[in-house]
């Protein structure tokens, strides 16, 4: 493979814009190597890379909430990212050197296209759209945030899963250079995440790469982060590098960490507690420190979209 990882780049290289913009039309050349040939692109231009630049060509949803979003200031400085620290405050101060460009996304396992591809080229077939979605932290907080996302759902039908596929696993960056958390063992890096098929072909479910209309910022998970509303805020990976189709279910960060409090489903439960808090109510961030918590409903609100997935399934055993 004629790509180099990220890693082997030294940041030198990708300082100034034309760098960039050469080192991007030397990876869509691999990314044609590898095998993949791309359909037309549904965006007019990239997606730009500069902290606060506008996505271009974002469409409205339904399938967005009408509940007010959470502030900027609220999303972008309140984060869980242990590649940046363990600390809610650690990803906006750790985060603002990373470069989330050059940028890789290499989809492998059972699927008929595989590749490594670009960034720009991986995204550019889809539609770029709005989704306000509630967000609700295993650790009983919540938010609602106004993501611009991708459909999961295009995406892993694009790539021709084979009837072998029944997960599709996700994997962040490894690079303790440019993730300064990775230095710490708080996680077994990298970041592993994990759906089934079904879930990672239903409609609310996004890769995003954008907030309130603007690029993602990186404390959010630039340029790439899976968004899946119905289940704990763990399950959206951050800051994606890999897709792979498998036929058994793969191993994911949180559960291998703590397999007795954290599942692989991690759907929205209230009436399952974590072992250590009740995970009935939750404190919506922005709400004042005097405010009551809200109880949290199951599946996070979206049941009516997503109880079917899980018909037959014991959800006290699958959590
Ligand atoms: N790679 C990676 N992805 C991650 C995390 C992480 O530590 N590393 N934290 C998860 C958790 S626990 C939550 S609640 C959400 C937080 O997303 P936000 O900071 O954009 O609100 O990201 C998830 N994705
Ligand atoms: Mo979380």
């Amino acid at each position: 493979m004629l790509i180099r990882k990220p890693s082997d780049i030294r940041s030198s290289e990708i300082t100034s814009e034309s760098n960039y913009v050469n080192r991007r039309t030397f990876m869509r050349g691999a990314g044609a190597i590898a095998g993949a040939t791309l359909a037309p692109g549904t965006f007019a231009a990239t997606v730009p890379v500069e902290h606060g630049a506008t996505v271009p060509d974002v469409r409205k949803s339904e399938l967005s909430t009408d509940e007010t979003p959470n502030s900027w200031e609220d999303i972008t400085t309140y984060n869980n990212y242990y590649e940046f620290g363990t600390g809610k405050s650690d990803p906006v101060r750790n985060a603002q050197d990373f470069e989330p460009r050059p940028w890789t996304i290499t989809v492998d396992g059972e699927a008929e296209i595989t590749g490594t591809f670009d960034f720009d080229d991986f995204i550019k077939p889809f539609d770029a759209e709005e989704r306000i979605y509630r967000m609700r932290c295993v650790e009983a907080w919540s938010m609602v945030i106004p993501w611009v996302g991708i459909s999961l759902a295009d995406v892993v039908k694009r790539f021709k899963p084979t009837s072998k596929a029944k997960y599709v696993a996700f994997e962040t960056l490894e690079d303790r250079k440019r993730m300064p958390g990775q230095r710490f063992r708080s996680l077994d890096w990298p970041y592993r995440e994990g759906l089934t098929i079904a879930e990672a072909t239903h409609p609310l479910s996004i890769l995003a790469i954008g907030l309130y209309g603007k690029v993602l910022p990186n404390q959010n998970g630039a340029p790439l982060r899976l968004v899946v509303p119905w289940k704990y805020g763990f399950k959206g990976i951050k800051g994606i590098v890999r897709m792979r189709f498998t036929e058994s279910m793969p191993a994911t960060s949180w559960n291998m960490a703590a397999p007795h409090e954290y599942g692989f489903y991690a759907n929205v439960n209230p009436a399952v507690d974590h072992p250590r808090w009740s995970q009935a109510r939750e404190r919506r961030i922005g709400a004042g420190l005097f405010a009551q918590k809200i109880p949290t409903l199951p599946f996070n609100g979206y049941g009516d979209q997503v109880a079917a997935l899980y018909a037959g399934l014991d959800l006290r055993k699958n959590y």
